[in-house]
């Protein structure tokens, strides 16, 4: 499996260091964030070290995917919050904090205004279908 020993979430899944193991199967790993924004926050990765998306084989997304909707499921069965957000973050522009692939499963509560959310402009039609030009000649 790839591993970085410098990676802090390597060193979790090797049980180096602690962490509040919520459930793990061969290909992914979920436990409570140490950082968190709200109460139930935590984190679902793959266990091999790859850092971001870009580099994900897309059987491990998938795996992760499959993980990060049981612990949702869990969360807002324990928890009852009034919704809940996945959030997955790409480099420093992102604020990714942790180079290694991660999805925050994110409780939110009505009014706690978490700097997540961004107001709803309509944009320019134009601008957006030209930007959909340039994303969809690279699909
Ligand atoms: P991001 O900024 O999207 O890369 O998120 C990284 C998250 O990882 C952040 O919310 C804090 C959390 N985190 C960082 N170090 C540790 C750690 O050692 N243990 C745990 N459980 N979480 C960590």
């Amino acid at each position: 499996m790839q591993t970085d020993p410098n990676c802090i979430f390597c060193k979790i899944v090797a049980g180096q260091i602690p962490s509040f193991k919520l459930t793990e199967d061969a290909a992914t790993l979920a436990f409570m964030d140490i950082n968190p924004a709200n109460e139930g926050h935590c984190l679902v990765i793959a266990k091999p070290h790859h850092p971001t998306l870009y580099d994900m084989p897309p059987e491990l997304l998938a795996a992760v995917s499959v993980t990060a909707l049981k612990v949702a499921k869990a969360v807002n069965a324990a928890l009852k919050p009034d919704g809940l957000n996945l959030v997955q973050s790409n480099g420093p522009g992102a604020a990714q904090s942790v180079p290694h692939f991660h999805v925050h499963v994110l409780p939110r509560r009505l009014g706690d205004k978490l700097p997540l959310n961004w107001e709803l402009k309509p944009g320019d039609r134009a601008a957006i279908a030209a930007t959909a030009e340039r994303i969809k000649a690279k699909l």
